[in-house]
C-alpha cells in the first residue's frame, strides 16, 4: 500500500514536472531506499548483540579503574580487564562467578555473563588488596 501511494506520488511529480527533472525522480526513489535501510538499522538496536553491555576495567599497580561499575540487570555483561601494572595487577578474582584470571602485563582477558536484578559481583586481586564491584539494577 505504502509503495504504491508513493509511485502514484512519483507519477504525479513526473507529470507534474518537464521532461528534464528525470534525475530528480529518481533520487525521490534513492529516498524510499534509504528508509528501508534506517527501518533494518532499527531492527538491529533492538536486536540482543546490541544489547551487550561493554566495560572495560584498568588493573594499575594501585587498583581497579573503574573500582565501582553499575550495569543493566538480565543483559550480558562484557566486562574486559586490563593489566597495566605487575604483583597486584596480574590477576583477579571473582568468587561469585567462580572465575579467577590470570593477568601479565599489557595482557587483558574478557569475562561474559549475565547478572541478576539487585547482584552485586565482587571482584579483588589474589590477596584481596584491590576491589572492585558490579551492581546490577
Ligand atoms: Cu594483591
Amino acid at each position: 500500500m505504502k509503495m504504491l501511494s508513493l509511485k502514484a506520488a512519483a507519477l504525479a511529480l513526473s507529470a507534474a514536472l518537464p521532461a528534464g527533472a528525470a534525475p530528480q525522480l529518481a533520487l525521490a526513489h534513492n529516498g524510499v531506499a534509504h528508509n528501508g535501510v534506517a527501518h533494518n538499522d532499527k531492527a538491529h538496536h533492538a536486536s540482543k548483540a546490541h544489547q551487550d553491555q561493554h566495560v572495560t576495567v584498568n588493573v594499575t599497580s594501585s587498583g581497579y579503574s573503574p573500582s565501582a561499575i553499575s550495569v543493566k540487570a538480565g543483559q550480558e555483561v562484557h566486562m574486559t580487564f586490563v593489566s597495566k601494572g605487575s604483583g597486584c595487577a596480574n590477576g583477579v578474582r571473582i568468587p561469585s562467578l567462580g572465575k579467577s584470571i590470570d593477568l601479565k602485563q599489557g595482557q587483558k582477558k574478557e569475562i561474559v555473563f549475565t547478572p541478576r536484578k539487585g547482584q552485586t559481583i565482587a571482584f579483588a586481586c589474589k590477596m584481596h588488596m584491590f576491589k572492585g564491584k558490579v551492581v546490577a539494577k
